[in-house]
C-alpha cells in the first residue's frame, strides 16, 4: 500500500484511539516537531512518528497478544508477563501494515519508544523523549528539568528519563525489560565520559 498522508493518518487514529490517547498523540507529534527543529531532524518524519507511536495502544492485553501471534511477532518473556509493552512492537508493525510507512527510522522510533535502546538515532531519541514530556504529561518527577534538557542536551535527557523510569519500576524488579536497563547504562556512560 502507499503511505497515508497526515490527514488520513489522523482520521484513522481517531477511529482507533480514545479521546485522551488521541490528545496525547497530538501532543507528542507537536513536541517531536519542535525538537526536530532544534536537533536537525526532518519535521515531517517527526510528525508521522509522533502521530503513530501509540497507534496500537488502545487494545486489551489479550488482543495485543492475539494480534502479535497472528502476525508472527515474537513475544519476549517480559512481554508475556507485561503485554502492554507489546503496543510498541505491534504499533511498529502496524505503521507499515496499516499506514503504509516504509521508513525504517520512523518504524524503529515506534518500536523503541517505551524502552529506548542503546545508540538511538536522533529521531528515536526525539520520540522517546517527546512521549515523556508532551504538555499533557504531568506525573513524572524532574519534568521541568527534563523538558529543558530535551532542547539543550538530548543525551543527558535520555539518561535522566531512563534513570527515572527504572526508579519508578524498581518497586517490582521482575517487571523490567532489559532493553530499558541497556538504554540507561549506555546513556549513563555517555554522560559520565563527558563529565570526565
Ligand atoms: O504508551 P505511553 O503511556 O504513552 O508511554 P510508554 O509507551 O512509554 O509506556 C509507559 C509505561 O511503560 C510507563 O508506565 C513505564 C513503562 N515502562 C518503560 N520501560 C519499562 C516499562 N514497563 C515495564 N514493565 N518494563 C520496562 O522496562
Ligand atoms: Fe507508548
Ligand atoms: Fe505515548
Amino acid at each position: 500500500m502507499s503511505a497515508l498522508d497526515v490527514k488520513e493518518i489522523k482520521e484513522k487514529l481517531k477511529e482507533n484511539l480514545t479521546k485522551k490517547r488521541y490528545e496525547h498523540t497530538i501532543g507528542v507529534a507537536y513536541t517531536a516537531m519542535c525538537m526536530a527543529m532544534v536537533h536537525d531532524v526532518d519535521i515531517e518524519k517527526a510528525n508521522i512518528a509522533g502521530l503513530l507511536h501509540d497507534n496500537a495502544k488502545c487494545m486489551s492485553d489479550d488482543k495485543l497478544v492475539q494480534k502479535c501471534k497472528k502476525h508472527d511477532l515474537k513475544i519476549s518473556s517480559i512481554e508475556k508477563t507485561h503485554p502492554y509493552l507489546l503496543h510498541a512492537k505491534l504499533g511498529a508493525f502496524y505503521a507499515g501494515y496499516k499506514y503504509g510507512i516504509e521508513d525504517d527510522d520512523i518504524i524503529n522510533s515506534i518500536l523503541y519508544h517505551t524502552t529506548g535502546r542503546p545508540d538511538m538515532t536522533m529521531l528515536e531519541k526525539i520520540i522517546y523523549i517527546a512521549d515523556y514530556i508532551e504538555p499533557s504529561r504531568n506525573k513524572a518527577t524532574n519534568l521541568k528539568k527534563i523538558r529543558k534538557l530535551a532542547f539543550s542536551d538530548i543525551d543527558e535527557c535520555v539518561y535522566q528519563i531512563s534513570k527515572d523510569t527504572l526508579e519508578y519500576l524498581q518497586k517490582d524488579d521482575d517487571s523490567i525489560d532489559m532493553t530499558t536497563v541497556e538504554t540507561y547504562k549506555y546513556y549513563e556512560d555517555i554522560v559520565n565520559k563527558r563529565r570526565g
